[in-house]
């Protein structure tokens, strides 16, 4: 599946789809299939992520197959095709979690791996039950400065904190198969993180990632994920806010650009990550559109990854 040349046709014309790619037709299969989901009612705290898929799209005009440092020509070994966006209902959370579910299990179920745009964090547990209903649990590898596990906000279960609380209950993730990474700021209270941690979660504080250092977390990380079908998880407040600032609840004491795409690169070389989604965009906040291309980034290391694969799996 070949992208627009854009030494023939300049990079900014055109119609927007994820690095040029072509716009899938209904039943047109791909190696992997990116989807939009604009959606932001779970929100927080400041909202806006809905237009995080729109974002990413633009900020993808500029990213080139080829990726000097795993040294793999991504296009020349993935097929890659834009599905445009999900259907959501504005202002009903669980609603959408249902539609996006609906919507979604037919890219679980084929032979290809979804590349989902947030949307607030909220959607990934559509996506982890439309995967959980197609493939079974999953191995969660998770980044994010928040564990995402509190069981619910203002009496109401579905919020972006709360996603993997209920993958954990619903038992769609595989707990001692899974790890969150960088977790860190302040929390509501002291025993916030024990739910998830007794269930066995693997929690990686930010500040244990900054002391042993990123080669330490990606090692056990490769050790904890491999020989399972994998459910990569990216929310892009796993980076320092300054790298970041285009986020709904950002956070300081993070990880650089380079330390994100470095971890992504490694690990997912070495284990099946069979679904990805990067998650809370927003692009009102994102004075000069670093955050999506940071974001756009972090899919870019993982589509090298997976071609590398690909192209070192003798078939
Ligand atoms: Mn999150």
């Amino acid at each position: 599946m070949m992208t627009v040349n854009s030494l023939e046709i300049p990079r900014f014309s055109g119609i927007r789809t994820f690095m040029r790619l072509p716009q899938a037709a209904d039943g047109q299969k791909a190696d992997v299939s990116v989807i939009g989901v604009p959606f932001d009612t779970a929100t927080s705290f400041r909202p806006g992520t809905r237009f995080g898929p729109a974002a990413l799209r633009e900020a993808s005009l500029i990213l080139k197959p080829y990726c000097p440092v795993v040294d793999v020509d991504i296009l020349e070994h993935l097929t890659i095709a834009d599905y445009g966006d999900c259907p959501t209902i504005p202002g009903y959370t669980a609603e959408s979690l249902d539609k996006i579910q609906e919507h979604l299990f037919p890219f679980y179920k084929e032979n290809t791996v979804p590349v989902v745009l947030g949307g607030d964090h909220s959607i990934t547990l559509a996506e982890l039950r439309a995967f959980h209903e197609a493939k079974g649990p999953a191995a969660l590898l998770h980044f994010d400065a928040h564990s995402d596990t509190v069981p619910e906000y203002f009496g109401k279960p579905y919020n972006h904190g709360s996603p993997f609380y209920h993958a954990l209950n619903e038992g769609l993730i595989i707990p001692e198969k899974s790890i969150q990474i960088g977790i860190r700021g302040p929390l509501y209270d002291k025993h916030i993180l024990d739910y998830p941690k007794n269930k066995g979660l693997r929690i990686v504080l930010g500040d244990e990632l900054h002391n042993r250092g990123c080669d330490a977390i990606i090692a056990e990380a490769i050790a904890r994920l491999q020989g399972s079908p994998v459910f990569l998880t990216f929310d892009i407040d796993f980076l320092d806010a300054s790298y970041a600032p285009g986020t709904g609840t950002p956070e300081v004491e993070g990880f650089s650009t380079r330390q994100a795409l470095c971890m992504v690169r490694k690990i997912c070389k070495k284990i099946d990550v069979a679904a990805m989604d990067l998650v809370e965009v927003l692009p009102d906040k994102d004075a000069s559109g670093i955050t999506a291309l940071a974001g756009v980034s972090v899919i870019h290391a993982f589509l090298a990854a997976l071609a590398w694969r690909k192209s070192n799996t003798p078939s």
